[in-house]
């Protein structure tokens, strides 16, 4: 039996997998093992990948583009019909509304990636000038805090730190680092080095680490206020990295300096001479490495966190050197923060990294203001499971004059749409891997397809070369001559490519699905999707040849372009393609001199003010704190359909801890009652040591296919509310939905 070459979908890792296809077909996938050759993942897989038949091949798979009928079922219709309405309709919205009012989500999800890339020219062609994705409902805080006070991303390098700090992230469980459970055993073996988790939860990781911050659930500022503050008011903070890399320190320590660590530790439920030990192992340490994520960047205070976390690797000197902090050279930078000029055009909210934060899409298309939105196209995600309140999420999308969605499956959010397109599955066609930040030695995989996708459905990049040409935007006289030049070989088409293409704005605007229709076709078989990816590449070319050359692609950009997509091409594991040095990493801040700031006044302000709040209260009507979707060993967000997948708790039970339990007279496999402001369900309860008095857990991605309560669990966000979101960048707070629960009769 053969062993293909992909990767696992199922979370941002996408580790290098072998799959071997079978069945009656053979197109299930049926044998599974890590590949050795993949320069990230090494081998390594997780248990889940085993299990990506159930999202291969299932009941809900789409092969015929459907139409909204008047009576709201779907209706069959063919491929050229699809386009030619679609077109026409956005054609209608743009012309009399303006295109403005055309609104993009998604353009991927855990494993691809290219979709977004290429309805970038979708959306300039139809004058789109709104977005947003799930990174506006989860990271856009850090990304505005990092690019205020770096000009750009970091990451950890848990590899080699001696101290590795993960807060609100249970990396056990959901990874997001390279081999992370290999990773954290390690570090949690070696005497010499120090794990540290901040979690209010007993998570899988927490309970490994050396140290364990319990913190009350959304108190993390507090806490994370109070252990900045000892290292200043110890004087254990690296004065020298200070002085030669920051500026604006002086407002800093004035806040900290006045901060009464031992109330804030109370307040936050965590042992003062605990916070205090933490602070100095962190002051002490030759490195350290942090990571934080959705327990606190979907939670109260979530852009004053990201803040005050960088307080803790910025005050000690852990950046720019091995086992601590670093910028990452990317292929594509998914995780710009920067700060459009312009506010969303109803709610006014902030732009961060050119998406509207999630939570205010609703409420910019339920209204009467003039530019509101009009109409949406919705690809590879999952909004009407995956925003704060679905309900409202469903009744704005009813409320659009159309609703184009692109899947592989009929979702939750594609039962609302006018269009539905089927797509190829991602290992159908050729997809690639964009979160990929290793340092020094970043890599690249641009995936090959393991089948050929069913008659009746089409790739991204030829949906939207379609709509492209349904809307004139794409001639046959813009093609042949790139495409006669493709024929050439690489370096005519470059050459063609740089001098045509980029030069002419028109030409520029639709360069992913010229490429896609010019260097498509002569791509090795499966590959043609990945054509866009040469643009990429030949992006990078220019703004790091320094990076790309020490990898072996030198001799100028379109030289060093052709050769590593070349060798992407022909490597179905993945490509080194940058080589970084560590010396390098501080200018790479893109600050006056160089210099990061650690002063932004703004969140200052809100650092100084949390003297005047108090985390403690109860709130007597919904006493509880539910963190609505927490990532279990079988949990994939809304990518695998079918509950079966997962091997236990199908439903996705109700975490509660053993006093909580034992008040409210209930064990596990009881029937509860839990409420929320904005709905109620009955779920199932699971009691869990790893559970806080006062905290209780759902999983993610429940509630698929099946109503609030259906077989496959309770959508977690039939019960959470748009207006719970953080003040200045609109992100949700998924993890810290007050709740009640009460014990089912009978
Ligand atoms: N198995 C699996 N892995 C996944 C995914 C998946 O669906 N399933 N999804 C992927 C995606 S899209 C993402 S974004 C990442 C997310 O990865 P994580 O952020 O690690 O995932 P979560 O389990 O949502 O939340 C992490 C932790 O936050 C804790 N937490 C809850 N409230 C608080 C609080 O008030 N303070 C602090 N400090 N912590 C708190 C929870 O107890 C939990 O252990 O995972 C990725 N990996
Ligand atoms: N309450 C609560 N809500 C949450 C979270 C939480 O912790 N709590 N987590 C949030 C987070 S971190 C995230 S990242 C989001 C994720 O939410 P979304 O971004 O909406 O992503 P998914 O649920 O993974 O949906 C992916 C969609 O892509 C489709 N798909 C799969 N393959 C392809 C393909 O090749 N092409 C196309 N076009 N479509 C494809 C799938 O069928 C699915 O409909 O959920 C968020 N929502
Ligand atoms: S860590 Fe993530 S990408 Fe890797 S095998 Fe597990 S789910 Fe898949
Ligand atoms: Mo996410």
């Amino acid at each position: 039996m053969e062993w293909k070459k992909t990767a696992c979908i199922l979370c941002e890792c996408n580790c290098g997998l072998e799959v071997q296809l079978g069945g009656d077909d053979g197109r299930r996938l049926v044998r599974f093992r890590g590949d050795k050759a993949h320069p990230s993942s090494q081998g390594y897989a997780c248990e889940k990948p085993h299990r990506l038949d159930y999202y291969q091949n299932h009941e809900g798979r789409l092969t015929q583009p459907l139409r909204r009928k008047s009576d709201g079922t779907f209706e069959p219709i063919d491929w050229d019909t699809a386009i030619r309405e679609i077109a026409a309709k956005f054609k209608a919205v743009r012309d009399q509304h303006g295109g403005d009012k055309i609104f993009y989500y998604g353009g991927g999800g855990q494993g691809n990636h290219l979709p977004g890339a290429y309805a970038a020219a979708t959306r300039r062609v139809l004058g789109s000038r709104y977005r947003s994705s799930a990174l506006a409902q989860e990271k856009t805080g850090e990304f505005w805090v990092s690019d205020r006070m770096l000009g750009t991303m970091t990451r950890g390098d848990f590899e080699h730190c001696q101290v590795g700090l993960f807060i609100g992230k249970n990396p056990w469980q959901s990874h997001s680092i390279a081999r992370a459970r290999v990773t954290l055993k390690e570090l949690a073996r070696d005497p010499a080095r120090t794990l540290i988790v901040i979690d209010p939860r007993k998570s899988e990781t927490a309970a490994m680490a050396d140290i364990h911050l319990q913190v009350r659930p959304g108190a993390d500022a507090w806490l994370l206020a109070a252990l900045s503050a000892v290292l200043v008011q110890e004087g254990t903070i690296d004065r020298a990295f200070i002085e030669a890399h920051t500026a604006g320190f002086e407002a800093v320590e004035r806040v900290l300096a006045d901060v009464p660590v031992a109330e804030y530790c109370r307040r936050s439920g965590v042992d003062e001479a605990l916070v205090r030990e933490t602070a100095r192992v962190i002051a002490e340490a030759k490195s350290v490495a942090t990571f934080e994520d959705l327990g606190v960047q979907m939670n109260r205070h979530s852009t004053v966190v990201s803040y005050l976390h960088r307080f803790l690797w910025l005050l000690t000197g852990n950046f720019g050197k091995p086992g601590a902090q670093f910028v990452p050279t990317p292929i594509v930078n998914i995780a710009g923060g920067a700060e459009s000029g312009r506010s969303s055009p109803v709610a006014g909210a902030r732009i961060i990294g050119g998406m509207v934060p999630c939570n205010v899409i609703a409420e910019e298309i339920l209204t009467d203001h003039p530019d509101r939105y009009r109409a949406m196209l919705i690809e590879a995600a999952n909004p009407a499971h995956s925003l704060a309140d679905s309900p409202r999420f469903r009744e704005a999308l009813d409320a659009l004059e159309l609703t184009v969605v692109i899947d592989v499956a009929m979702t939750e959010t594609a039962r609302h749409a006018d269009y539905v397109l089927p797509t190829a599955t991602q290992f159908e066609k050729a997809e690639a891997t964009f979160f990929n930040f290793e340092f020094p030695h970043n890599y690249f995989h641009l995936r090959h397809p393991l089948l050929s996708a069913p008659e009746g459905v089409l790739s991204e990049p030829e949906i939207h070369a379609r709509l492209c040409e349904a809307l004139g935007a794409m001639t046959p006289e813009d093609v042949a001559p790139l495409r006669a030049a493709a024929e050439q070989g690489l370096d005519a088409f470059g050459q063609l490519f740089a001098t045509q293409v980029l030069a002419d704005k028109r030409l520029g605007a639709i360069a992913p699905v010229l490429l896609y229709r010019t260097l498509g076709p002569v791509l090795p078989a499966g590959l043609a999707e990945g054509a866009a990816v040469w643009g990429a590449v030949a992006r990078r070319a220019m703004t790091d040849a320094v990076s790309l050359e020490r990898a072996g692609f030198g001799g100028g950009p379109i030289a060093a372009t052709n050769a590593l997509f070349e060798k992407l091409l022909a490597s179905p594991s993945g490509v080194v393609f940058a080589v970084d040095e560590w010396s390098t990493v501080s200018s790479r801040v893109d600050k006056p001199n160089r210099r990061i700031e650690l002063a932004l006044p703004d969140l200052l302000d809100v650092v100084a003010g949390l003297k005047d709040e108090d985390p403690t209260v109860v709130n007597e009507a919904f006493p509880f704190v539910l963190s609505a979707g927490e990532r279990r060993s079988f949990t994939a967000n809304t990518i695998i359909r079918n509950p079966e997948w997962r091997k236990k708790d199908l439903r996705g039970a109700l975490r509660m801890g053993p006093v909580d339990a034992s008040k409210l007279g209930v064990t596990s496999g009881d029937k509860v009652r839990l409420a929320t402001k904005r709905g109620t369900a009955e779920v199932t309860v699971e009691v869990s040591e790893m559970m806080q008095a006062g905290h209780i857990s759902l999983p993610n991605g429940t509630g698929i296919g099946v109503g609030p309560d259906g077989e496959g669990g309770i959508a977690p966000n039939e019960l959470t509310a748009v207006e719970d979101r953080d003040e200045f960048v609109g992100t949700p707070w998924h993890k810290w939905v007050p709740a009640r629960v009460e014990k089912v009769a009978g």
